[in-house]
């Protein structure tokens, strides 16, 4: 654990305000970099394939195998990232989502968007209950398709929100990051994708935890039965909503998360 109680406390108080909060340097570059080399093969197996959810031109989404690399919990499981979950989602959240979203060469701006509708139609103003937890498998500059995200739109009515941004009263910012550098947002922020304008892939990888009652039939996470076998109490009660199979999915067929924009 890097920080402490009160520090986490800290960080829940920036995420109530902004919908965020940056990590810097939290997770080690030599486990991403060995993140990396595993999805650039799946990456390019899926193009071939055409089996990616398309968010955007030239823009994928993939979910990763719950194996192998990726299936790291001190990755998922890391106790500052839960600790900051559990106090603005509550506690004993769900992981319910282990996916990535690639903006290639020739990717563009996206529309802005909310990743999930609100609970209530009449009611915007309720606390979190679905964050994406986002890290990066490479640096993230100006270049190459930083995310951009408002800051206090989350707790928003949605048109509100979105008039309030068209209306050029509230903005975008982009978010740099290191490899390294971990995002935890509320996914109901206005956001969108932007354009990398390099030849190398921008993955971003996204961990979707949920509160403990909440579920979202568009994603999940096969979990390979000797996997869950060899993980610790924490990581299985994490977990423990997600369908368990026989073999690691490697070669999946394609998408089923297809509507993301709200
Ligand atoms: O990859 C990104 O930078 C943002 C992607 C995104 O917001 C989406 O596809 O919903």
């Amino acid at each position: 654990m890097r920080y402490s109680n009160e520090e986490h406390d800290a960080h829940a108080r920036t995420f109530d305000r902004d919908g965020m909060v940056l990590l810097k340097r939290h997770f080690p570059k030599e486990t991403l970099s060995r993140w990396r080399q595993a999805f650039d093969s799946i990456l390019a197996h899926r193009l071939q394939e055409n089996a990616t959810a398309v968010r955007g031109a030239h823009r994928h989404y993939i979910t990763l195998p719950f194996a192998g690399v990726f299936a790291d919990e001190c990755i998922f499981c890391d106790p500052d990232v839960l600790a900051i979950v559990e106090r603005v989602a509550g506690e004993d959240p769900v992981m319910c989502q282990l996916a990535t979203d690639t903006p290639l060469l020739g990717s563009t701006y996206q529309d802005v968007h909310r990743d999930t509708p609100a609970l209530f139609d009449d009611v915007a103003e309720t606390p979190s209950f679905q964050l994406a937890v986002n890290f990066p498998l490479c640096d993230v500059t100006a270049d190459n398709g930083p995310f951009e995200t408002s800051l206090g739109t989350h707790r928003m009515d949605a048109e509100e929100a979105l008039r309030a941004y068209l209306a050029g009263q509230i903005s975008l910012h982009a978010i740099p990051m290191e490899l390294g550098d971990v995002m935890i947002r509320d996914v109901r922020a206005l956001h969108r994708g932007t354009p990398n304008n390099t030849d190398s892939p921008r993955p971003m990888v996204v961990i979707g935890y949920s509160r403990s009652w909440y579920f979202r039939p568009e994603v999940h996470i096969d979990v390979p039965r000797d996997v869950f076998q060899q993980l610790g109490p924490r990581a299985k009660r994490l977990l423990r909503y997600m369908p368990q199979v026989d073999d690691a999915g490697t070669v999946q067929r394609g998408e089923s998360y297809l509507k993301f924009a709200y």
